[in-house]
């Protein structure tokens, strides 16, 4: 069994999927803190997870002029500046059981949770390009940087996937070569001993357990690069899918969700309100800038309240522009309407480009279930 080394994990992970391990939080208990622990991120494998040794870890840097630049563990952690960032990383399937609801998808049925946000530290990928001789005048030709980790299937092909050149070499762009979670090193289910961060950028591309990364003027050519992970019409369906007509998902679209209360539970009209809670995020490093929450439907709005840390802790200071790459938690305290016997709370956010989410799942049902962000309703009783 491949998968007869894998970590423990928590038992409170809702299980998606065992061999390979796929896993959400209870979503109550991801608004309960702005930074996820480690131990209940959600954890998205392909793949066994790989066992490797950090004293004999190598980093490949390859397609440059200079030829390859082999860095050990160490090297990543004394030759380069230890760079942190808070990041939330979403998968693009995150929400495809609402999607499922409408027509069936191929894919892990995912709730709401396939989203958490860590602190992460390591050295900036720009800075080991630079280091293995990258400058823009040198790599004209070069478009894209690839990452390959160090799982495998039975025929030895590993998780690959690629990002812009842009993206990566940008003084702006914070991507990272992590090896560092929450303050300790990373945990083997998020990609012990180095992870790709690469933040505002679906978490397809966050390739794990990295092995490789090779700058070149393609993307890379992985199944999950050219031929998953990528959008289509409601319209498209597995006849006439052409995969090489769409291209795939990097920055992800805004995304809110209500975590709290959970679809199904009852209030008390004695309390005479409910509290709403949930989470906002929009790729690309846009910010959130609000979060509209409805009790009957979306016939009346209010606007919840933003918070970007613990209420232990202080709030993180605001991101400069295209540099925001963590979630808002958000609450909201509303009336319970007179007469009322159900209520159908919604929640829709707003980013700084004033992109806005659909307000249904059939427009942008698509085969995949992928970039599900609909306005997210949940149904709740009222006991009298
Ligand atoms: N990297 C490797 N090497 N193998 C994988 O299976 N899964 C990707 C990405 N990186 C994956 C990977 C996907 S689809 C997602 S959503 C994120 O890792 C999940 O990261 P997490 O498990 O740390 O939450
Ligand atoms: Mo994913």
């Amino acid at each position: 069994d491949p998968f007869s080394t894998d970590p423990q994990r928590h038992p409170i992970l809702r299980i998606n999927s065992l061999k390979p391990f796929n896993a959400e939080p209870p979503p109550e208990i991801l608004s309960d803190s702005y930074i996820t622990p480690s131990a209940i991120f959600f954890k998205r494998n392909h793949l066994p997870v790989p066992q490797v040794d950090p004293d004999s870890y190598q980093l490949q840097v390859e397609g440059l002029p200079k030829g390859t630049l082999t860095l050990s563990l160490k090297d990543l952690k004394t030759r380069f500046p230890k760079h942190t960032i808070t990041a939330t990383l979403q998968c693009a399937g995150n929400r495809r059981s609402e999607m499922n609801k409408v027509k069936q998808v191929k894919g892990l049925n995912w709730g709401i949770a396939a989203i958490s946000n860590a602190t992460w530290s390591g050295a900036r990928l720009r800075d080991v390009l630079i280091a293995a001789g990258y400058s823009k005048d040198e790599a004209k030709w070069a478009r894209h940087v690839q990452f390959e980790g160090l799982d495998k299937d039975v025929t030895g092909t590993t998780y690959g996937a690629s990002i812009p050149l842009n993206k990566a070499v940008s003084e702006e762009g914070d991507v990272l070569l992590a090896y560092e979670m929450n303050g300790e090193e990373l945990p083997a289910d998020h990609g012990f001993p180095v992870r790709a961060v690469v933040p505002g950028t679906v978490g397809a591309r966050n390739v794990k357990w990295l092995g490789k990364i090779v700058v070149s003027a393609e993307e890379s050519s992985s199944h999950w690069q050219q031929n998953d992970y990528k959008g289509f019409s409601p319209g498209t369906d597995w006849d006439s899918v052409d995969f090489k007509s769409a291209p795939a998902i990097q920055e992800l679209p805004i995304q809110s969700a209500i975590t709290t209360p959970a679809d199904g539970a009852t209030v008390d009209r004695s309390a005479e309100e409910v509290t709403v809670k949930g989470y906002a995020w929009s790729g690309g490093g846009r910010e959130v800038v609000r979060v509209d929450v409805s009790v009957d439907g979306g016939k009346t709005w209010q606007v919840a309240q933003l918070r970007s840390g613990d209420k232990e802790r202080a709030p993180e200071p605001s991101p400069p522009p295209g540099q925001a790459w963590a979630w808002k938690l958000w609450e909201v305290t509303a009336a319970l309407p007179a007469e009322a016997e159900e209520l159908e709370i919604v929640c829709k956010a707003v980013d700084n480009s004033y992109n806005m989410q659909p307000d249904s799942v059939p427009p942008i049902w698509n085969l995949r279930g992928v970039l599900s962000n609909a306005w997210h309703r949940v149904k709740v009783k009222i006991r009298e």
